[in-house]
């Protein structure tokens, strides 16, 4: 090796030393954990389903980052190491290699087919609906509230929607004024969606799950809430003008708790079902034949 190159190469190694270093220093003052910077932070589940969904998402990223890094590794090589080099004006031109060409084709089809294959069996456990659920829920969302039908219990709760600013800018509610879903912990639940108007979605963020709400169809899923907690829902299908407050939550408590709750509602005199087949003029559920 010439002097040139040797000189060069140590140029290239510091440079690309320096950059490790950087990254490294970065990861560490941020103080950011391993699963903060490797699955960006991902809520951890707390339905048995968000368990399959969870497992799911770090076969992904285990599968992605060895790609990631590297392809930002050749990428960051390429620019450090020709860097204001002199290079031929044409490189070597490899074509009709057949190894290389099998290797581009094949690598990525079996990781394709992998991602796939995952995807698709824990697809089919997120969505499987057995009908022995412990517990039935109705969720009816409508421009622009939620409302919950407890079936076996014949109460029901229904949301307003949330509003965030007055004319001068100031939040006058959060998140806790809106309607909330209470489900007992550790038990199945069957969740029916319903709409009387347009397409909404029910996302709960910490089941890592969402499910479209459309009219004239019933999509229902089960769940089993595994930790008891208060839980942010919201509308994850943009379906008109007040679409942002469309909350909602979900409280996942003893059965105690959610009997004393069922209670409650019989008591303030929720009793029946939102019916989502009549609707009023502003497109509001009716309740036994009752506008709201
Ligand atoms: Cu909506």
């Amino acid at each position: 090796m010439s002097h040139r190159n040797s000189s060069s190469t140590s140029k290239l190694r510091r440079r690309l030393g320096i950059a490790a270093a950087g990254a490294l220093v970065l990861a560490t003052t941020t103080g950011c954990s391993a699963r903060e910077i490797f699955l960006f932070d991902m809520p951890e589940p707390v339905t048995e389903q968000g368990e399959t969904m969870y497992n799911l998402w770090v076969g992904n990223w285990i599968t992605a980052w060895p790609v990631g890094v590297l392809v930002w590794g050749l990428i960051i090589f390429c620019v450090v190491a020709y860097h204001r080099r002199r290079r031929p004006a044409v490189p070597v031109q490899t074509t009709y290699n057949m190894p290389i060409e099998t290797m581009y084709t094949v690598a990525p089809l079996i990781v394709v087919l992998g991602l796939f294959w995952y995807a698709l069996g824990d697809q089919a456990d997120v969505l499987e609906v057995k009908g022995d659920e412990q517990n039935v829920v109705n969720v009816v969302g409508f421009r622009w509230s939620w409302g919950f039908n407890y079936t076996d219990q014949n109460v029901y709760e229904i949301g307003e929607p949330i509003n965030f600013q007055t004319p001068t800018g100031e939040r006058t509610q959060n998140q806790d004024a809106a309607p909330t879903l209470w489900l007992p912990v550790d038990e199945s639940a069957r969740v029916v969606l319903t709409s009387p108007d347009v397409i909404h979605s029910f996302w709960v963020v910490d089941w890592l799950f969402k499910m479209d709400v459309i009219p004239g169809k019933e999509n229902q899923f089960a769940v089993t809430p595994t930790e008891e907690g208060f839980y942010e829902g919201r509308c994850a299908e943009l379906c008109g003008v007040d679409h942002s407050r469309m909350l909602f939550n979900v409280n996942v408590v003893s059965r105690a708790e959610f009997d004393q709750h069922i209670k409650d509602l019989e008591a303030r005199g929720q009793v029946g079902q939102l019916d989502t087949g009549r609707v009023n003029v502003a497109g509001e559920p009716n309740v036994d034949g009752r506008v709201l």
